[in-house]
């Protein structure tokens, strides 16, 4: 059952358990290693970020960038998996320090968009059209230091070069209000739709909503979802789960509120998500206290908890629903949706 959704995950969910206030706690993976998990754990597309696949690459040429992605391409297919998207890395660098794009350094504003160029090289190697932008510091800590109209402005500019750089590459902005920055320029759905409209080829900018990001908006995720949908804009998915407003958990899916999980799930079915080739992406991490080898049940279970609620959509009596939402009867409609997550 429910068989036409594809799973996807980036080699950073599976991880040693590094925070900020401790060190690694498992065995670090190689990058071969890891990709042996995704079939086995019924995961058939790979998320990068640009160094995921190609290593150091300010360090090289963009001919020599290009050159390992290509072997990269093959190292997936001796696995049977394919890359579903490529994220410029923009948050560790040096000249990242105060915002890529947005950095009020012009030169450094150069080296974020000389890196997306890179970024760009990689993805068309990998052979998917899609790359991801997660804006992590383009932002504030605090107001004074950045002019958020200009923000906006030099976010426009920069998608339109990437945009011109590669004529067939589509950009799925996804959106985060906080972490690491105070404030970002780019916080939720909207923000990132009204964004792609401000740019040269709207059609080629779209999102990548995450559901832990939404509910640090203070949104629900399956409402932001529908916004994107109703955009055809919603072209990637970062399953996962968030207890309330503090750090980005990026806990197993489903495992706060289930029946926020059961929303997001509802309206993806509904809507024939992934029937344009979209991934069901995860972003999840494993607890810090997980052992080395137990390490990847936060994916195996996402996933699964995922299918067990597509089930739960498609068992769902639609027509007592409609009935009640006739009649109005919401009291009876809201039980009727708890009993039927109760398998009742
Ligand atoms: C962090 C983001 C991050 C991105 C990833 C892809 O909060 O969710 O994990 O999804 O870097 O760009
Ligand atoms: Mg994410």
């Amino acid at each position: 059952m429910a068989n036409q959704y594809k799973f996807s995950f980036g080699p950073w969910n599976i991880h040693c358990g590094a925070d900020p206030f401790g060190p690694v706690v498992r065995d670090e993976l190689s990058f071969d290693e890891k990709l042996t998990f995704y079939r086995k754990l019924g995961f058939e597309g790979v998320q990068f970020h640009d160094d995921d696949a190609v290593p150091d690459l300010n360090e090289l040429t963009p001919q020599q960038v290009a050159n390992r992605a290509k072997a990269v391409k093959k190292q997936l297919e001796d696995h049977g998996l394919e890359a579903e998207f490529v994220a410029p890395r923009l948050w560790e660098d040096p000249r990242t320090i105060d915002g890529a794009y947005t950095a009020n350094d012009p030169q450094h504003r150069e080296y974020a968009l000389e890196r997306s160029r890179r970024t760009i090289d990689i993805a068309n190697a990998l052979e998917t059209d899609l790359v991801v932008l997660w804006l992590a510091r383009e932002g504030t800590y605090i107001r004074e230091s950045k002019d958020s109209k200009k923000a906006v402005d030099l976010l426009v500019q920069a998608i339109n070069a990437m945009l011109d750089y590669e004529p067939h590459m589509r950009f799925a902005i996804e959106p985060k209000p906080n972490e690491p920055m105070d404030q970002a320029f780019i916080p939720t759905t909207g923000h990132a739709i009204g964004l792609a409209y401000l740019c040269n080829d709207p059609s080629r900018v779209g999102v990548n909503i995450e559901s832990a990001h939404a509910i640090l908006a203070g949104l629900d995720p399956s409402d932001e979802m529908g916004y994107a949908l109703a955009h055809n804009k919603l072209w990637t998915v970062h399953l996962n789960d968030q207890n309330g407003l503090k750090f980005d958990e990026d806990k197993t899916f489903g495992s706060v509120d289930i029946r926020r999980a059961f929303n997001q799930v509802r309206i993806l079915e509904t809507y024939n998500y992934g029937q344009n080739g979209e991934y069901v992406g995860l972003d999840v991490k494993a607890m810090r206290t997980q052992k080395s080898g137990v390490s990847s049940k936060h994916l195996i279970n996402s996933r699964r908890i995922f299918l067990r609620l597509v089930d739960l959509v498609r068992s769902l009596d639609e027509q007592h629903t409609q009935d009640l939402i006739k009649q109005r009867d919401y009291e009876e409609l809201d039980f009727v949706i708890l009993n039927h997550l109760m398998g009742g």
